[in-house]
């Protein structure tokens, strides 16, 4: 059985975003049943977890004797196994990989860059200084993506893999406006995120916070 390990509880800013998210989604979209491992976020730290994610993140996947960090790496592995994440097709499929590595080499840090100056260094100055230049550099390959984008209801013209990894770092956007000036991303985060594979995925997600809330 495939076991994904994440966090039992996380505060309210990060929830619905932790990235088991992803490979839930993954997992749903290829049909393949997973339980999850709940650990406490300071058990990230422990001497067994970091054995198998040296950064002491989640997610990590496992399967038989495969233990997998890195979500990217972890949707690219269970795309290997579903045409509902990767085709077949070898020239197909390299476009669709090729979108996986483009959502977290070329627009994930730019939009981490952004949205970290408010969720972690808002009383800052040193952020306030930073936000224009941050967001602009943010909107600039936004502008680029949603250009390629273009009358496209997906990247590749059928869901891949590619979008399940773009919509989700645009969905680290979700508090911020700025997709409201690029509506076809806006409307492409929602169309990935009314996949029933993306509800039931987020549904799971977050059904472990309300039972282990800290008590107020
Ligand atoms: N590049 C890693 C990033 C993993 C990551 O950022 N995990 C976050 C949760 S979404 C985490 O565990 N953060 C805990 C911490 O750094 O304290 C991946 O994509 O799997």
């Amino acid at each position: 059985m495939i076991t994904i390990t994440t966090y039992s509880w996380v505060p309210p800013f990060a929830q619905g975003l932790v990235r088991d998210l992803r490979v839930r989604w993954a997992l749903e979209e290829a049909g393949l049943p997973y339980r999850a491992n709940l650990i406490a976020h300071p058990d990230r730290l422990s001497a067994g977890h970091v054995g198998k994610q040296p950064f002491a993140q989640v997610p990590v996947y496992e399967e038989d004797d495969l233990v997998l960090f890195e979500s990217g790496a972890i949707v690219l592995h269970i795309g290997e196994k579903s045409e509902a994440l990767l085709p077949k097709d070898a020239v197909a499929k390299a476009r669709a990989t090729q979108w996986i590595f483009a959502a977290l080499n070329s627009i994930e840090q730019f939009v981490s860059n952004y949205v970290f100056l408010d969720a972690f260094y808002a009383n800052e100055e040193w952020a306030k200084l930073r936000k224009p230049s941050a967001r602009e550099q943010l909107v600039a390959r936004l502008k680029q993506l949603s250009q390629r984008l273009d009358g496209r209801d997906y990247l590749e013209g059928q869901f891949t893999a590619g979008d399940l990894m773009m919509s989700s770092v645009l969905r680290i956007m979700r508090d911020s406006e700025v997709l409201d000036g690029l509506p076809n991303l806006a409307k492409y985060r929602a169309r990935c995120e009314a996949r029933p594979a993306f509800q039931k995925a987020l549904a799971d997600n977050m059904a472990p916070y309300a039972e282990h809330a800290p008590a107020a």
